[in-house]
């Protein structure tokens, strides 16, 4: 399915500011690090797994996860192979969306959402010796784990935080403290947004140390962003980086397809709203990460330019991105403009 012309299509990527690291296979949601000096991209795979769209987003049958490799960003991306199967993960069923990975004392971890038999997200992790795997799946998921997109920020201390959550089919509105209700729906107009869950991560990178916090995200008044704000509340795909002392929270805004940030002074939060990052991209879904490589700042992201549009058939893609002399992020037009 794709919303858009053929005509539309051409001028877009004509237009196009970057370009698919990669075109043998489509994928997604990248979550980018620096390890051993070069750059690992964490994304999802995505495939046309042939399961009819809904609002559950059962068509993203994702099944495996494949590591990209890079000695910089603007170089070649070389897909390192299959790094985890569905299949040899004991917990899980279907369904492997937006991965992220870290590493601790010479090992690496990958983080990944997948829904359980009864249709529940939880969040696994693999170990392996390498940044591309292959990851050995833990036999359980996370302890108190819930909902998608997990995303691992190492602090200065040591210290790493977990960030997770997405709305809709992501199940994370189910939610509140910590409790699962099917029931609970999206909050609406001026009731307070759901925000991201962070927890902090015990030292073996398999637990969480403590029970999941709920995130506050503010607007310039100091007040929760209203669940009626869809171009600013949260929606999915959280991201932590540091910038000159600061803690920047960005995520997408889901429906109405923006990549924002906020900012604060703890990896706790509360932050407040700054701005966008992202203009629309092509494809319904926008989900990213920010790394530092060469001494400028990345941005990863997808669209869906080079399957024509289809929103489950995405590429992963990065341009550069820069602050103003104040920290702000200078927002990006992936089509010009
Ligand atoms: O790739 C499947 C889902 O689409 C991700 O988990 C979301 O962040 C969205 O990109």
């Amino acid at each position: 399915m794709t919303d858009y012309t053929d005509d539309e299509l051409k001028a877009l990527a004509a237009r196009a500011i970057s370009q698919p690291l990669v075109t043998h296979i489509y994928t997604a949601d990248p979550s980018a690090h620096v390890f051993e000096g070069r750059l690992y991209v964490y994304p999802s795979h995505d495939i046309d797994a042939g399961i009819p769209f809904d609002d559950e987003g059962s068509h993203f049958g994702m099944e495996d996860y494949h590591v990209l490799r890079m000695d910089s960003p603007e170089g070649e991306a070389v897909d390192c192979g299959v790094a985890l199967h569905v299949r040899d993960v004991p917990w899980a069923e279907r369904q492997m969306w937006a991965p992220d990975a870290a590493t601790r004392d010479g090992r690496y971890y990958l983080y990944f959402p997948a829904k359980r038999a009864d249709g529940l997200f939880q969040i696994g992790v693999a170990v392996g010796e390498r940044p591309e795997g292959p990851f050995a799946p833990e036999p359980e998921p996370i302890a108190g784990s819930y909902s998608i997109d997990p995303a691992v920020f190492r602090d200065d201390d040591g210290e790493h935080y977990m960030y997770f959550g997405g709305l809709w089919g992501g199940q994370l509105q189910k939610y509140r403290d910590n409790a699962y209700d099917a029931a609970h729906a999206e909050p609406a107009g001026d009731a307070p947004a759901l925000g991201p869950r962070v927890a902090r991560l015990a030292a073996d990178m398999k637990r969480f140390a403590e029970a999941p916090r709920e995130v506050a995200i503010l607007d310039e008044h100091g007040v929760p962003l209203r669940a009626g704000d869809h171009a600013r509340r949260y929606f999915e795909g959280p991201w932590m980086h540091q910038y000159r002392g600061k803690y920047y929270l960005s995520y997408s805004t889901g429906n109405t397809h923006y990549l924002c940030y906020a900012t604060g002074d703890s990896p706790y939060g509360p932050f407040v709203y700054q701005g966008r990052i992202l203009e629309p991209v092509v494809g319904w879904t926008t989900h990213h990460s920010i790394v530092e490589f060469g001494g400028k700042w990345w941005l990863y992201y997808h669209d869906a330019l080079l399957s024509g549009g289809v929103t489950h058939l995405r590429s992963v893609k990065v341009t550069e991105l820069r602050y103003d002399g104040d920290g702000r992020i200078l927002t990006i037009h992936p089509y010009g403009g």
